[in-house]
């Protein structure tokens, strides 16, 4: 995964585009991302057409970037998927569940975070599933790695990616799984 954007085998493209974003801070990042997208391609309304390479990212906390708390892994997958944004949100919640998520402090570390950043564009300020996620707009480690899977994207209500992730400040660097340091 962190070669290039890895395409999916095609499956049936169904329903409604929607774009996920995977972080990582604790455990093997790497590997819990993939079982992740893994455990996301077995859904059977859900089709992951393209998974961004790993970005390796330093914290993002309540009060800024943590240099001393263990660094992220991010990347973001392009999928399409026949469930509504709420049946969305509990497939992710159960992948998050399976890879032994814990729900403790809000931006604390965390084995798995799949976010839902775009869905087909939508806006809802629905507090059970906020769209588009509400912090993607500025958040470089979501908007890089979304490049990546689409150079032409488009958040609703901000405008072009290319645009906001060159505006974005946090560090992202591709994050090379044979570098040994
Ligand atoms: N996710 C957070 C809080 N902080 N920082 C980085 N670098 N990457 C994340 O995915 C991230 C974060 C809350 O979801
Ligand atoms: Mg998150
Ligand atoms: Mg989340």
């Amino acid at each position: 995964m962190s070669g290039g954007v890895v395409p999916r085998p095609r499956r049936m493209r169904v329903g409604v585009p929607a774009v996920l974003a995977f972080g990582s801070n604790l455990g093997d990042r790497a590997a819990t991302i993939r079982a992740a997208v893994a455990e996301l391609e077995r859904e059977p309304a859900i089709s992951v057409e393209a998974v961004s390479p790993l970005y390796e990212t330093p914290a993002l906390r309540v009060g800024g970037i943590d240099h001393e708390a263990p660094a992220y892994l991010n990347a973001v997958a392009r999928i399409h998927t026949l469930l509504d944004p709420l049946g969305l949100l509990a497939a992710v919640n159960r992948v998050e569940d399976r890879l032994g998520r814990e729900r403790a402090e809000r931006w604390g570390d965390r084995t798995i975070d799949i976010d839902i950043v775009d869905y087909d564009g939508r806006e809802s300020s629905d507090p059970r599933v906020t769209l588009p996620h509400p912090r993607a707009h500025e958040r470089a480690f979501v908007l890089v790695p979304w490049l990546d899977v689409d150079p032409e994207a488009t958040l609703a209500g901000y405008g072009r990616v290319a645009e906001l992730a060159a505006r974005a400040t946090d560090p992202v660097r591709r994050w090379d799984e044979r570098a040994t340091s």
